[in-house]
């Protein structure tokens, strides 16, 4: 791995999406012993424990079209810059969300530090769904559902110029997988901004190993050294048979050895350098089940296999 050292940050906050319960998915992580389970496989491990931020005040939409607008860009100012004082560190940030709209925030830092160090940042967002709403657009005004257009410049303002620039990264680094529920004005929005989107259809025909390795071929390239990969991992991209802990589940997702192999050929190539683990609600999980299941499949990410394995280039994969 490129980073043997990381670092915990807890934000506790359910602002962007309808249901309460994501603030309290950095604990559910912690007790099922995310940090431990790190160490195991030889990375050094600083938990931050929880941030602290504004309460959700569960607003009406306002003018804009959006709920709790205010609060959510002091939730990903926090997240921002947290996650850039950890990449300062040289250390690997895992943000443990909370909804999805942090992403933004943890996006926008990894931007900003990638432009500094003269790194690409590209971003491999595994979802059920494609975060590409905008204020216009949007059919709820819960901001969890437009961090990508966010990110590409079509957010809200505030939340767009978080990075320093806007658009903080072009569409042409994101890559998604596993989207099964997306909004008609999403399905123009992929095309407008040319979004690389791998559906759960292209995992049915394809298989997922094909499905990655186009991927991570797309995303990195010859695999330079200047490349910083940026995982945002919505758990909500699992079945949720398997992970039923998550406030906006689709069903129909990938299966546990999906999302395994998934995870080891991330691990494979050899460039995560930052990572968001986002949407784990425990009021609607069974007994932790999908928080363990985080941790096991973030095992993966950080190179555990079943047996030992000489490193593969990911277009050996
Ligand atoms: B998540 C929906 N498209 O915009 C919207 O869980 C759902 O971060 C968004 O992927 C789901 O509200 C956001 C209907
Ligand atoms: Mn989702
Ligand atoms: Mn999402
Ligand atoms: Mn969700």
């Amino acid at each position: 791995m490129a980073y043997t050292s990381s670092t915990l940050i807890g934000l506790p906050t359910d602002i962007g999406a309808s249901r309460l319960g994501a603030a309290m998915g950095p604990d559910a992580l912690r007790v099922a012993q995310l940090g431990p389970a790190l160490e195991r496989l030889g990375v050094q491990v600083n938990d931050l424990g929880n941030l602290s931020g504004p309460a959700n005040p569960r607003g009406a939409r306002d003018a804009q079209g959006l709920r709790n607008l205010a609060e959510c860009l002091s939730w990903n100012r926090i997240a921002h810059d947290a996650v850039l004082q950890v990449l300062q560190q040289h250390r690997l940030p895992i943000l443990l969300g909370g909804d999805h709209t942090l992403a933004t925030g943890s996006i926008s830092a990894v931007a900003r530090h990638c432009r500094a160090t003269g790194k690409q940042l590209r971003v491999l967002w595994l979802d059920a769904h494609s975060d590409c709403n905008t204020p216009e657009s949007s059919p709820t005004g819960n901001l969890h559902g437009m961090p990508v257009s966010s990110l590409c410049g079509l957010g809200p303002t505030e939340l767009a110029s978080l990075s320093g620039t806007t658009p903080a990264l072009p569409a042409s680094s994101f890559c998604q997988i596993g989207l099964r529920s997306v909004d008609e004005s999403e399905k123009h929005m992929i095309r407008e901004l040319g979004l690389e989107v791998y559906d759960m259809r292209a995992i049915d025909e394809l298989g997922m190993r094909e499905v990655m390795r186009r991927a991570l071929v797309s995303l990195l390239g010859r695999n330079d050294r200047d490349i910083h990969l940026h995982l945002s991992f919505d758990v909500d991209f699992l079945d949720p048979d398997i992970a039923p802990g998550t406030g906006t589940p689709v069903r129909g997702g990938p299966t546990y050895r999906e999302a395994q192999l998934c995870m080891e050929m991330i691990a494979d190539s050899g460039r995560l350098a930052s990572l968001d683990i986002v949407e784990l609600n425990p009021a609607l999980d069974l007994r932790n089940q999908t928080a363990e299941l985080v941790v096991d499949l973030v095992q993966s990410l950080f190179g555990q296999s079943t047996l030992m394995r000489a490193p593969r280039g990911v277009l050996q994969c």
